[in-house]
């Protein structure tokens, strides 16, 4: 039972007035209604769209509170395994939407709630589709690894696991991208302008946070032993909670963000001093902790500030978990039986430390028992081989701000390097490479991959080929220390309830009926998707299935037109025998963009010169089929190539859009701003997606498990979870191409000692972009491109993959135009094979090989 201070004979008048969810449509207009009038202070006469979609959001989130408090009691009452999920990142997108899909009252299910709000609003005199776009994006993340957390969070709850997620509430999300003169400019995502229906702000909860300050060992001298910090800048994380609903179930789990706000300490050193305008100054900075995300994709810049944010977010975090388990009055030997930990990346390893110091330093707890104890509760996911993403902080940078964690970091290791020592002795070499610390000049560094292997138990990559490389490269000492066990491989997956039901409605309902599933049941058992095999080839279905194609097109064509201040970029009438092909993703130079649009400009070259030699313009349009090269994503600010790539997609874009001679068979597109909500029109529309990093580099990728959810096919390299979707949906459904990652070492090599030998198609592209084709104000705008592939090593590989890219594309074509019949039944057949990339098969594993946790059934 749960302590509570009402008096027993209060409690009867309690549940006499219990709250009541909303089930029917007038009680959803009284409920939207009151919130209308007493919550936003408006009334019939001034409720526009947004007042709409504030007053529907809070009604049900009051739906969603009431199975909230339920679940958080139950598992309270229950003590049964948590699982807490830390991540910097929470890359939600919109949360109504999904809330109406996830929702259940006590008289509907899951996704019947969604119907009933649309028309009880409809009858209001709002439409649903216009309520559901006043809602900002919460773009809490960069790119995969956000995103991925946000999937996890809905399979968590929606598989009943006693879960949290915790991370930081910035007050700038990911910037906003606007395309000028064909560059990437940002803007500042200031995304909390309006109340936020989505946050239950939890001023009660605040926890300390010191930063700098020194320590204080005044007897003992040993490290080991508990020791006090003092001093040094102090500010308050305050709690914020976002209700995560679970899909069929009414399990509705937390996600809790932390805001840094001024300490209502005063400094009266400062202020009798005569210096309060300073005083108040240096209170107000605490706010700037969570003021941004850092905007780095596969990048680690070291600056203190991120660093502030890191040990903000794991010591408050760490408290609130803390404090839950102390109520529970279990000894601490059972901590790790009650709490599982997920690191995801190393952002959160000072979460290891703090814990460490909470056991010894305030639990007075022993050094060893407190290390098993650390180590029994933390797991680690890595999700990059790439050493430029590995985080390391300097040891001068790392001591200033937090002097104690130092110490014990550098206590960890001696005992770390004396079990290496023991079990491989007078191998210096091995003791200085796995080090914690890095010998490095100017100045050491704490090497935090490292760091999160020695304390946790498990660590995963995120794809089979990743896990498997991680093994043989970056913890390639690790495996030797500690055996092969401790590394394991959970591949990625995502929610089909956001990614299917919600992005795709049209082939959700598609799906539904066919399998006779009203309830929508496969969302929850993707493998009765596979039911769907049997009619890959039957004519009707397959005319229906490519109907819904048209509709998803047509609807990403509607979101071009606008975002192309109302003209249209693709001839409608065209729309349906054209292939879109589409590469949304961060804009890296790993992921390859460069590739894709030097294909591009070959088509454009190779349809001019076939024109230029007479060929008449039938022949040239049956050689290469009307296509749209779509393009989305946002390049890390001061990534200098990457931002260069987006002005040639645009450059190239301008030059063959306004060129009449092509009546429209080629078209470029850039999308600006390419987030969770435009995501959601733009995958379900695909024809084809462009996954094409240099073999090795992608450890997984997550969109395109997205792409062939929603039916379209992909082209791309043997890399990440690509080589996982062709083992499931079959290698004659999927166009792979290019050089394997085994081979990569040794192609680099050879582009180092020999001058570059280009193949002749690639020749002509960079030779028309030097000659200025697409610059013509400024012919060397595009050389740094250039010279990255031809004198500087092609670190990325694009020479080499090109002519087996370009080959592969022909087939692409071929297919497409010439046997539609076949392109559909591959299409089907990916969706029926594509059950194995849902997020919730992921928890599973995590649940059972890492987290040793079970779900908690709502009774
Ligand atoms: C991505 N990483 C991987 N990092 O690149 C992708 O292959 C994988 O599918 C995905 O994680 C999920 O596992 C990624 O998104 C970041 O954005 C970090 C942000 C913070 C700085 C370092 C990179």
């Amino acid at each position: 039972a749960i302590d509570s201070i009402i008096p027993a004979e209060s409690r009867k008048l309690w549940d006499a007035h219990k709250v009541k969810k909303f089930n029917e449509p007038s009680e959803f207009q009284d409920r939207f209604i009151s919130h209308v009038e007493w919550t936003l202070a408006r009334s019939l006469y001034n409720c526009d769209d947004l007042a709409a979609y504030e007053a529907t959001s809070n009604s049900v989130r009051d739906n969603l509170v009431i199975d909230w408090n339920l679940t958080q009691q139950r598992q309270t009452a229950r003590d049964k395994k948590r699982v807490y999920y830390l991540s910097l990142e929470f890359l939600m997108g919109r949360a109504l939407d999904n809330a109406l899909i996830n929702m259940q009252t006590d008289t509907s299910s899951s996704g019947e709630s969604r119907e009933m709000v649309k028309g009880a609003i409809g009858d209001l005199g709002f439409k649903l589709e216009d309520v559901l776009k006043q809602e900002p994006d919460a773009a809490l993340g960069n790119g995969g690894l956000g995103r991925l957390a946000a999937c996890f969070v809905d399979s968590m709850a929606t598989g009943d696991y006693p879960a949290w997620g915790y991370g930081l509430r910035y007050q700038y999300g990911i910037f906003a991208q606007k395309i000028i003169n064909g560059f990437q400019v940002e803007t500042p995502d200031y995304w909390l302008n309006f109340p936020n229906p989505w946050e239950i702000e939890r001023s009660e909860i605040h926890v300390p946070i010191n930063f700098y300050g020194y320590v204080d060992r005044s007897s003992n001298t040993s490290t080991l032993t508990p020791a006090e910090w003092l001093g040094g800048e102090r500010v308050l994380a305050v709690a914020y909670d976002m209700p995560i609903p679970g899909f069929k179930t009414s399990t509705v789990n937390n996600l809790r963000l932390w805001s840094a706000r001024p300490t209502t300490e005063f400094d009266f050193a400062k202020f009798n001093s005569g210096d309060y305008r300073n005083s108040v100054e240096q209170q107000q900075r605490a706010e700037s902790i969570t003021a941004v995300l850092y905007p780095n994709d596969n990048f680690e810049q070291g600056k203190e500030l991120r660093l502030k944010q890191q040990y903000f977010w794991c010591a408050a975090s760490l408290h609130d978990i803390v404090r839950r388990f102390k109520k529970t009055r279990r000894p601490w030997s059972e901590f790790p039986d009650q709490i599982a930990i997920q690191l995801n990346d190393t952002h959160p390893t000072l979460a290891i430390v703090e814990l460490q110091r909470i056991l010894v330093d305030l639990e007075k707890l022993d050094w060893h028992e407190a290390w098993g104890i650390v180590t029994a509760t933390f797991a680690y996911t890595n999700h990059t081989v790439m050493q430029e993403a590995l985080e390391k902080w300097p040891v001068g940078l790392f001591g200033h701000l937090l002097p104690r964690h130092l110490e014990i970091v550098f206590d960890i290791n001696w005992f770390f390097l004396k079990e290496v020592e023991e079990k491989f002795p007078h191998d210096v070499d091995l003791l200085s490479r796995v080090s914690i610390i890095e010998e490095s000049s100017p100045e050491r560094q704490v090497r935090m991959a490292y760091l999160a292997v020695v304390g946790s138990h498990k660590v995963n990559g995120v794809a089979e080929l990743h896990s498997d490389l991680i093994k043989t490269t970056i913890f390639k000492d690790f495996v030797k220390i500690y055996g092969v066990h401790k590394f394991t491989n959970v591949t990625n997956g995502i929610t089909p309830r956001r990614w299917l039901k919600q992005a795709n409605p049209k082939l959700a309902s598609l799906i539904s009926k066919t399998l006779n599933d009203p309830e929508d049941k496969f969302l929850l058992d993707m493998s009765k998707l596979t039911a769907l095999r049997d009619l890959a080839e039957d004519e009707d279905f397959q005319e229906k299935w490519n109907d819904v194609k048209q509709f998803n097109k047509l609807r990403l064509a509607d979101l071009i037109k606008e975002l192309n201040g109302g003209v249209d970029i693709l001839e409608r009438d065209h729309i349906r025998n054209t292939l879109f092909d589409i590469q949304v993703k961060r804009i890296h130079e790993y992921k390859r963009q460069q590739l894709n649009i030097l294909g591009v400009i070959h088509r454009y070259l190779s349809i001019k010169e076939a024109l230029a030699s007479g060929v008449k313009f039938e022949e040239v349009a049956k050689k290469f089929p009307r296509k749209v090269s779509i393009f989305g994503g946002k390049s890390a600010p001061g990534y200098y190539m990457a931002k260069l790539i987006i002005k040639l997609i645009n450059s190239v874009a301008e030059v063959v859009n306004n060129d009449e001679e092509l009546c429209d068979i080629l078209k470029v597109v850039f999308i600006p701003d390419y987030n969770v909500s435009k995501a959601e029109i733009i995958i379900p529309a695909s024809d084809l997606s462009e996954h094409i990093s240099t073999a090795g580099t992608e450890a997984s990728g997550t969109s395109n498990m997205k792409f062939v959810m929603n039916g379209g096919l992909i082209i791309g390299t043997v890399d990440g979870a690509n080589v996982e979707i062709t083992r499931e949906i079959g290698e004659e459904n999927i166009f792979l191409f290019g050089n394997l990652s085994e081979n990569v070492e040794e192609l680099r090599y050879a582009h180092q000692y020999q001058p570059q030998k280009l193949p002749q198609s690639l020749e002509k592209v960079l030779n028309a972009v030097e000659s200025g084709a697409f610059s013509p104000d400024s012919p060397s705008e595009f050389q740094p491109l250039i010279d990255s592939i031809k004198h500087h090593g092609d670190y990325y590989l694009v020479s080499d993959d090109f002519d087996s890219y370009v080959a592969t594309h022909e087939l692409v074509d071929e297919l497409y135009h010439k046997d539609k019949k076949s392109w559909l039944k591959k299409s089907i057949l990916s969706v029926a094979n594509v059950g194995f990339f849902s997020s919730d098969r992921c928890i599973e594993e995590y649940a059972g090989t890492i987290w040793n946790t079970e779900p908690l059934k709502p009774e």
